[in-house]
């Protein structure tokens, strides 16, 4: 199976990170993490993105606060698909990071979830890789029918009690 990347430009980012990679590790989902920055560590961020399609990645998650241009810096530099995770972080609790990341020009695509929607990142990821992957694909029929199950039951303990 095509691995996932997920990158995140600052340890500070690190519990996002870990949502996506627990989720994807749930799935059984090869994926690797990094700490690569559009501003701070360009060179190198651009080199992961480069050589990502040959180095076995299917799919790339991006995960940036402020103004958060990895995103579409590494879209800029892959055909891969490219989810992007906008996070809240510094003074205006996310909503820069969103239209950061969000807002891309005609041309170089990435597909943003909600701010800080690791899990989400993840499952997208996971729902590519399973147009080519009919165990994944199972697997994440399977999830979503226990989430299903979960809210019922939560449901019927709510309708019990209040009505
Ligand atoms: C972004 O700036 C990072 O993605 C992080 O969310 C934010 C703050 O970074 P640190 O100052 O905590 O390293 O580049």
């Amino acid at each position: 199976m095509k691995k996932v990347a997920i990158i995140i430009g600052s340890d500070s980012d690190l519990p996002i990170a870990e949502k996506a990679y627990n989720t994807l590790k749930e799935l059984d989902v090869p994926a690797s993490a990094h700490i690569l920055s559009a501003h701070r560590t360009p060179d190198e961020a651009r080199d992961l993105s480069r050589n990502a399609k040959k180095n076995g990645y299917g799919v790339i998650i991006a995960a940036a606060g402020m103004a958060a241009h990895l995103a579409g810096a590494v879209a800029a530099n892959t055909t891969l698909p490219v989810i992007g995770i906008p996070v809240k972080s510094g003074d205006l609790g996310g909503m820069d990071a969103l239209l950061s990341t969000v807002m891309m020009p005609s041309g170089i695509p990435v597909a943003t979830v909600a701010i800080g929607g690791g899990v989400n990142a993840a499952l997208l990821a996971a729902e590519i890789l399973a147009l080519s992957d009919e165990t994944l694909e199972k697997k994440l029929e399977e999830r979503r029918a226990e989430n299903t199950a979960a809210v019922l039951e939560k449901n019927k303990k709510a309708e019990e009690k209040f009505n």
